[in-house]
């Protein structure tokens, strides 16, 4: 083989190692980019996990602080519901046209508190059905009218004296004619599927009342659920100032029934417009006395009504309510305070 050839081929052999070279290279080089572009991806998705918990954290942080202000703001808004009711200028009546009886609202740069302030006066106190004294009959009568007014069975009357009352004996109430007159004692609430005794004791709170046989979330709940009605803080007068129609009326109408001899008298029953007329007239001017009632009834009625002993025109337990917003944060506290005179006390309390 000549040089001349010699070195062709030597030529055309480094040729053929050349593109062996390059393709190495090319394949180092696509491999460290891949690496790469695995590696920016496992630092992006660690970077968003990251972020994703920090906002997490940061989220519950806020909320935690928003759950902080909103609570000392709904306190503030009972403080000064509390300051309304010190300041109530007329403490011989309370009516619905009182300050005390206004919606307030308070403005701060965290948020918005809306301050209510309800009469519990203006609802039948249960503990009351087991009084020991000739009242029994009358607030017996009276639930009765209200069980007529909201739509419930007069049943569950005779089950919240039993619930209330201290003895076991089935208590039966023969005014009831339509229906279950009987109540229940431990022996009905041992045969619950989650059984649980009879408290023989005065409710504590108004809750309370739903453990009672008959008594269901459904008819204690909702715009005509006995809640709006009932009361266990009072001293079983309704001021006749606040109450709203439905006790309103089932309490005229018990101090008219239960008053006069049913036998030999007509019980005069009371329509719905003379006790609208009642609660436009109070608005303007409150009952100071009830001898007042002369605008609606006869004399005789208004003597009935006044002499039953049902009705107060003051009050001396309110319900005031705070309610607040801040960010996603929303409170509701609930108290329930006691006023002698212009000192006020905190009777219950509920934070929601
Ligand atoms: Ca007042
Ligand atoms: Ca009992």
């Amino acid at each position: 083989m000549s040089n001349k050839s010699k070195i062709r081929s030597q030529n055309t052999k480094n040729h053929n190692i050349q593109p062996v070279i390059l393709g190495s290279q090319s394949c180092r080089k696509g491999m460290v980019l891949i690496f790469t572009l695995i590696m920016l991806a496992v630092l992006s998705a660690l970077t968003i996990n990251l972020s994703t918990k920090m906002n997490q954290e940061i989220s519950l942080l806020q909320n935690s602080i928003d759950s902080l202000k909103a609570s000392a703001l709904a306190k503030g808004g009972i403080n000064y519901g509390i300051a309304v009711l010190k300041n109530d200028e007329d403490l011989k009546i309370d009516g619905l046209g009182e300050d005390w009886a206004k919606q307030g609202e308070l403005t701060f740069d965290d948020g918005i508190v809306k301050i209510n302030i309800g009469d519990e006066s203006g609802k039948i106190n249960l503990n009351y059905l087991n009084a020991r004294n000739e009242r029994k009959t009358l607030r017996i009568e009276q639930m009765f009218e209200l069980c007529d007014n909201i739509g419930l069975e007069y049943s569950i009357v005779p089950a919240i004296i039993d619930w209330i009352d201290a003895d076991d004996e089935v208590t039966v109430l023969s005014s009831v004619t339509v229906g279950e007159n009987k109540g229940a004692e431990s022996d009905y609430y041992a045969e619950l599927p989650l059984p649980y005794p009879c408290k023989n004791a005065p409710l504590d709170t108004v809750e309370e009342v739903m453990m009672i046989k008959g008594i269901t979330k459904e008819n204690y709940n909702g715009d005509t659920g006995l809640v709006n009605f009932i009361t266990v803080f009072t001293n079983g007068k309704i001021n006749i100032n606040t109450a709203g129609k439905e006790v309103l009326k089932s309490t005229i109408q018990a101090c008219i029934s239960s008053s006069g001899d049913k036998g030999t008298e007509t019980v005069e029953i009371i329509d719905d417009a003379i006790i609208t007329d009642i609660m436009e007239y109070r608005i303007g001017s409150p009952f100071y006395e009830l001898s007042e009632l002369k605008e609606f009834f006869p004399e005789d009625v208004v003597g009935k009504i006044s002499g039953a002993g049902l009705f107060d025109v003051k009050s001396n337990i309110f319900t005031i309510t705070a309610q607040t917003k801040v960010g996603k944060i929303e409170k509701k506290v609930i108290a329930i305070v006691e006023r002698n005179q212009s000192d006020v006390k905190v009777k219950f309390w509920k934070e929601n």
